[in-house]
């Protein structure tokens, strides 16, 4: 509440201080409140609804949605109306200016010059979108375990906990025979590696997972829970010749005890394109 008052006292009066009279405030409005929604920004002294008005929208733009209000009725307060739809990841500030002026005193002398921040209050109204829904990386059946895969990305323009994502991996090809896990993501940066070294193109040519990304809103919330995203994620492994050929001596008449002949099978599986 600001300290400034006024009587009809000839002997009193308003601040003549102009430093003094000119008002800053700086407000919290949550960008989900309704339009037809009011905040007091500040209460006076009667006596000073009784002189002052807000000169016309002096300064008002068209696309700010917000109007200021002396109010004089019960109390003398001024107000903050809001008559259109915020948006903090559109505008997360405003910054309006008024003038209250004498209608009767209309020198520079009784104009009291009000500025009001106004800062939008972030709700959870974004999920995580994922770049793609679909994720696809090829890998050499011999890159080591723990090298980088790739990276998933997920935005969420919403701030602090409402917009910091996690990623977790789901997926039946997540988990290999003998319980070993194939891959990891880094929760934080989406980061995908490979854990296992058991990739094998001649075993098992694709990997299928799922991921998923939450910020870290209330889960629980009425109005704006926090509300997962998937995509898929699937993990191509290239053939790499990775197999000695193998070379089998076999004799054609092992009743000829004849060592010059033999005959020699070379094969190889990583060959085997089909
Ligand atoms: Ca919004
Ligand atoms: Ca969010
Ligand atoms: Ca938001």
């Amino acid at each position: 509440m600001i300290s400034l008052t006024r009587t009809d006292d000839e002997n009193s009066s308003i601040s003549s201080n102009l430093a003094e009279r000119n008002r800053t405030y700086m407000l919290f409005v949550s960008e989900d409140v309704p339009i037809g929604h009011t905040q007091i920004i500040d209460t006076f002294d009667s006596s000073y609804c009784l002189k002052y008005s807000i000169k016309s929208n002096v300064y008002h733009r068209y696309d700010i949605p917000f109007e200021i209000e002396l109010s004089k009725n019960e109390s003398c307060t001024l107000n903050l109306h809001v008559i259109g739809l915020l948006d903090r990841e559109q505008t997360p500030m405003y910054t309006i200016r008024r003038q209250l002026i004498d209608e009767n005193d209309l020198s520079d002398n009784d104009i009291i010059t009000i500025q009001l921040s106004i800062v939008i209050l972030d709700v959870n109204d974004h999920v995580p979108q994922f770049e793609s829904e679909h994720f696809h990386f090829i890998i050499p059946e011999n890159i080591q375990p723990g090298s980088l895969i790739g990276r998933i990305q997920a935005h969420d323009p919403d701030i602090f906990l409402n917009g910091k994502i996690s990623y977790t991996l789901f997926g039946h090809d997540l988990i290999q025979t003998g319980n070993r896990t194939m891959f990891k993501i880094d929760k934080d940066t989406g980061e995908l590696y490979l854990l296992d070294d058991s990739l094998d193109y001649e075993t098992k040519r694709d990997y299928t997972l799922m991921v998923e990304a939450k910020d870290h809103g209330d889960v629980e919330a009425t109005l704006w829970p926090s509300i997962p995203s998937y995509a898929d994620i699937i993990i191509t492994v290239e053939d790499v010749n990775d197999q000695k050929p193998q070379i089998i001596f076999t004799m054609p008449n092992e009743d000829k005890q004849d060592d010059s002949i033999r005959f020699m099978n070379i094969s190889n599986p990583s060959l085997n394109y089909g």
